[in-house]
């Protein structure tokens, strides 16, 4: 008998965000509660990342990663499309409903985040260059050029497309990249769109442990 193989992924050894949930390996971890599948997670310094067994695993040198018996995957969205394909509970059955959720996955990193990244690297990065006061406000409104028209698709209704799915999941995580802007608060109904997703018990545990690794981190040597 076959034993059962726990899938493996990589996440920041001490995440930059504090232990906000902001890197990818959350979404990764969300999925992953929600189908009630167990996991565990190694965690990866900065530089263990950039060493050849790493890279062997994701060839940008990054995390989160998935390593489930042969199978290894790296990008966060395909490790969620992987899972949500596999297992019950992200996808809706229904083909077309189920067309229209990977749809919202790939809306979500294709189109919704990189406009988000662009705040982050310009708020990050790029501080301190000349330009930068008459960048922000532009990087800014190319948010709103596509949290106007979510907005609006969204409506009233709870989630993207019916029932949650991991389109909604991959949404919202992106979403949340933005609370500490202020402009997710201009639209009510997506602010409250991801606090619906925030309030799913899944990502509850997901934070949690996702907080509870950062706390550890941050313990002097000795101390765990
Ligand atoms: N497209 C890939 C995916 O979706 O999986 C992107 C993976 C990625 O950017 N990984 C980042 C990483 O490994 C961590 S999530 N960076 C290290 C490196 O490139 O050397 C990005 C991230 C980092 C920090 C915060 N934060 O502090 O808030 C949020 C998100």
């Amino acid at each position: 008998m076959s034993l059962p193989m726990t899938p493996t992924i990589t996440a920041f050894e001490r995440s930059p965000d504090g232990g906000k949930g902001l890197a990818r390996d959350m979404r990764v971890r969300w999925a992953l509660e929600e189908v009630g599948q167990a996991f565990e997670v190694r965690p990866v310094s900065r530089a263990a990342m950039k060493e050849p067994a790493h890279r062997a695993l994701h060839p940008f040198g990054q995390i989160p990663t998935y390593e489930e018996g042969d199978l290894v995957l790296f990008e966060s969205g395909a490790i969620v499309f992987h899972l949500a394909e596999r297992r019950q509970g992200l996808l809706p059955a229904d083909a077309n409903a189920r067309a229209r959720a990977i749809t919202w996955m790939f809306a979500a990193v294709n189109t919704i985040e990189p406009p988000i990244l662009d705040l982050q690297t310009i708020r990050f990065l790029e501080r301190d260059k000349s330009w930068y006061e008459e960048r922000l406000p532009l990087v800014q409104d190319r948010i709103r050029d596509r949290l106007g028209p979510l907005s609006v698709r969204l409506g009233d209704a709870d989630w993207l497309d019916g029932a949650f799915s991991a389109g909604d999941l991959m949404m919202v995580t992106v979403l949340l990249r933005l609370k500490a802007s202020g402009l997710l608060d201009e639209y009510p109904n997506l602010a409250a769109y991801v606090a619906r997703g925030e309030a799913r018990p899944a990502y509850q545990r997901a934070f949690a442990a996702q907080l509870a690794a950062f706390t550890a981190s941050q313990r002097p040597a000795g101390n765990n």
